[in-house]
C-alpha cells in the first residue's frame, strides 16, 4: 500500500510539471512577441498612390520582420533609407532582424513600409490596419495586427 501511493504521488508530480511545461510552451503564442508603438501613417501626396508608415517595434526575442500587408494597399514592402553621396536612397528588405528588447524606431529618413498602389488616398484622421508577420529563430511565424493612424509627419522628421 505504501509503495502504491509514492507512485501514485510521483505520478501527480510528474503531471503537475508536464502541465506546467505545457503552459508555457503555450505561453508564447498568447503573449505579445512584439511590442508596437506610435504606428502612422503619412497622408498621401495628391496624385499619388504610395505612402509611408513607421513605428516602433520592440521584440521580446530575436525576431525578424518579413511580411507586412495593409488594408489599403495591395502591397507593402519593408524599406530603408539613407544619405549616400548626397543622395537619399531606398531600399528594399527582405527582412528587419530585431534583437531582443531594443526597440528598432521606423521614422522618416529612416526604415518604413512602403504602401503601394493604394485603394484610396490616406487623408490626416484614416488609419491603416497592418498585419505583421515576425519570424523566430526557430523558423516559426507570428503574425501581429497593428493600427496605423494617418497624420501629418512631425516637423522634426526632415
Ligand atoms: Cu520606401
Amino acid at each position: 500500500m505504501k509503495k502504491l501511493s509514492a507512485i501514485s504521488l510521483t505520478g501527480w508530480a510528474l503531471l503537475a510539471l508536464f502541465s506546467s511545461w505545457t503552459a508555457q510552451a503555450e505561453s508564447p503564442a498568447n503573449s505579445t512577441l512584439v511590442t508596437i508603438q506610435d504606428a502612422w501613417a503619412r497622408p498621401s501626396n495628391p496624385g499619388s498612390k504610395v505612402g509611408a508608415a513607421y513605428m516602433t517595434l520592440t521584440s521580446s526575442k530575436e525576431a525578424s520582420l518579413v511580411e507586412a500587408t495593409a488594408n489599403v494597399s495591395d502591397s507593402v514592402e519593408i524599406h530603408s533609407m539613407s544619405m549616400e553621396n548626397g543622395v537619399m536612397k531606398m531600399r528594399m528588405l527582405e527582412s528587419l532582424d530585431l534583437s531582443a528588447g531594443k526597440p528598432y524606431k521606423l521614422s522618416p529618413g529612416g526604415f518604413h513600409l512602403m504602401l503601394f498602389d493604394l485603394k484610396k488616398p490616406l487623408r490626416v484622421g484614416d488609419s491603416v490596419n497592418f498585419v505583421l508577420t515576425f519570424k523566430l529563430a526557430n523558423k516559426s511565424l507570428v503574425k501581429q495586427n497593428v493600427k496605423a493612424s494617418v497624420k501629418d509627419a512631425p516637423a522634426a522628421g526632415h
